[in-house]
């Protein structure tokens, strides 16, 4: 690496390419570092292939990591797989995700991929687990070792779950690393060892305050899929529409869509749950409560269910809730848990079977019900005096009550099922040290936690035994920089983002970026998230220490797979510098 350095310090402008290997041990330079350069179309696709990770996104977080400096010509035709796998379902959903992998491939050729010089890639991955089932047990960790000879490249992966397959093959398409007029470079070696650091490695994407068409719910899983995520979490409700359809109560849908094109049927979200299992995503579904939730629960006056929902559409709407148009559920309407089980049961069938639901919980504003008469009387009729305990031991009992209802219908509905699911909630006053033991039992309350990253919230709760799941609200909310702040939330904000005792706490799940839509739509949606919520893949996957200024040259070819696969990320930084700066 001395020479290469050399010539970067001396600010030659011409690229000198070393013969270091870029996983060698002794190696710290993760850019800087050359390849051969006549393999190279380009200076830029050299530099932008250099270092101990060569362009691999999210980091691999195997010690073995070991990558070749030599490229071969590289044809996605010329790909075969041989699967092994113990059964019928894990191997046709091998076969499937193989299809993926070479049609991605296919996108990363600007022009004619078929080169007569390119050999064969032979992949034989083996995998032992017969068990399709994705959640936070599911080990998704895999080995690859890659190597080239006369006649041929061979690709040896050996993985527990097709899950860890799946990720294995998004590594492999990470080492196409270059162009050649004719085609593409593939590393010619290759041995890495990897496996996430997180188990939840999250999107959340608002699909109420504005709707977000089918299409890009299914572009954003394809980006998540690049970058090794593996939960969309879908916010698919809230106060502002119901675009979701409950078969068991279709009044929420229709009267609270936008219309009757901005929804989801039922088909389209178990589709949807299948394209996001192939590509190695959870679907989890958030029904917000008891705030945030308003329209769709009108109806309830008119059909003899009283007021299922309060405060919605109030005004002055600052007395009553947190952001227009209000709306906070009832907690003392049976009716309305009815309605919510009825809910529930819809969500259970559409998720795969080892699928739990986020539950809300957040932003709950007292004042709504105890500025709502309905309320009072009946807290009064019940013993309740108004203080802030008795709208919290509400409020705590609506959670209680749909768990009970989440574990009913999961007896019922997946009798093989023997663990009682945990369920997720949102971070709030009810979260908070001085209540949550009173209120939220540790074992079933997963908690998500959106606070500054200075708050020592995370840290109380973990002393307490609580699991989260990290939102930091000052550097993952996707929104922010464009309103309710005037930083400036690049992606480098959301890279330094630290996790919560480091890789120390098994009870940290993990991390979503979140996508809250009040201030986007699909027309500018993958820019927003992508490639930011890439930054947050890579905490998640790996958690590596270094900085986002060494890991920029491999951000950006990661932004640029983005984009060859139709997502229309922003760019990281002007071109200039990757072409110029070391
Ligand atoms: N919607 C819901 C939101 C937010 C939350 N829940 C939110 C709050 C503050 C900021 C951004 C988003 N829009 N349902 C909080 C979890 Cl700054």
């Amino acid at each position: 690496g001395d020479d290469s350095a050399e010539a970067i310090a001396g600010g030659s402008r011409k690229w000198f390419c070393s013969q270091t290997d870029i996983c060698s041990p002794e190696d710290e330079l993760e850019n800087g570092v050359g390849y051969l350069e006549e393999h190279f179309e380009s200076q830029r696709d050299c530099r932008l292939s250099c270092g101990k990770y060569g362009s691999i996104w999210p980091m691999p977080t195997g010690v073995e990591c070991s990558l070749s400096h030599e490229r071969v010509h590289f044809d996605p035709w010329k790909v075969r797989f041989h699967v092994v796998a113990p059964s019928e379902a894990t191997t046709q959903f091998l076969r499937e995700t193989n299809r993926l992998f070479v049609s991605n491939l296919l996108k990363e050729c600007t022009r004619n991929c078929t080169l007569a010089s390119s050999k064969q890639i032979l992949v034989r991955a083996t995998v032992s687990s017969n068990s399709l089932v994705l959640d936070w047990r599911t080990d998704e960790s895999y080995t690859m070792v890659l190597r080239t000879t006369e006649t041929a490249t061979f690709v040896d992966i050996q993985a527990a779950t097709v899950y860890g397959a799946r990720h294995s093959f998004e590594t492999l398409s990470n080492l196409v690393t270059g162009s050649v007029s004719n085609g593409l470079l593939l590393v010619s070696a290759a041995r890495i060892a990897d496996r996430p650091a997180y188990p939840h490695r999250g999107v959340l994407l608002d699909t109420s305050r504005n709707f977000i068409p089918l299409r890009y719910l299914r572009s954003t899983l394809d980006a998540m899929a690049a970058s090794k995520m593996n939960v969309l979490h879908w916010h698919v409700v809230d106060t502002h529409s119901f675009p979701l359809e409950i078969t068991r109560v279709p009044e929420m849908q229709r009267y609270g869509a936008y219309s009757t094109s901005q929804t989801y049927s039922r088909t389209d979200a178990i589709n949807l749950v299948k394209y996001a299992r192939l590509r190695g995503i959870r679907i989890l579904i958030e029904i917000d409560g008891p705030s945030h939730a308003g329209n769709g629960w009108q109806w309830g006056p008119a059909a003899g269910l009283g007021n299922m929902s309060v405060c919605l559409n109030q005004s002055p709407w600052r007395s009553f809730c947190v952001q227009p148009p209000c709306g906070q559920l009832n907690p003392l309407n049976d009716h309305m848990y009815a309605v919510l089980k009825e809910i529930l049961e819809d969500v259970a069938e559409v998720g795969a079977p080892e699928e739990t639901v986020h539950m809300g919980g957040d932003e709950v504003y007292l004042p709504c019900w105890n500025n709502t008469e309905e309320i009072v009387a009946k807290m009064r009729a019940q013993g309740y005096d108004r203080s802030e305990n008795s709208f919290l031991r509400l409020w705590s009992q609506f959670h209680q009550r749909n768990l009970n209802a989440w574990d009913d219908i999961n007896e019922r509905m997946y009798p093989n099922i023997k663990d009682p699911k945990p369920v997720i909630i949102w971070s709030s006053h009810l979260t908070v040290p001085k209540y949550i033991e009173t209120f939220l039992p540790k074992e079933r309350f997963i908690i998500q936690t959106w606070v500054d990253s200075a708050d020592p919230l995370n840290r109380e709760l973990l002393q307490r035994g609580y699991r989260l799941i990290i939102s930091t609200k000052n550097a993952w909310y996707l929104d922010h920089g464009f309103w309710g702040s005037t930083s400036y939330y690049n992606w480098r904000t959301v890279y330094a983002s630290g996790m919560p005792m480091g890789n120390h706490s098994s009870q940290v799940l993990g991390g979503e970026a979140c996508m809250w839509s009040e201030f986007v739509d699909h027309n500018s949606l993958e820019s927003r998230i992508w490639p930011r919520a890439g930054a947050a893949a890579e905490r998640l996957w790996s958690n590596p220490k270094s900085s986002a200024l060494v890991a920029q040259q491999r951000f950006y070819r990661y932004r640029e797979r983005l984009l060859a696969r139709g997502i229309h990320a922003d760019a990281v930084i002007p071109r200039w510098c990757v072409l110029h700066e070391g």
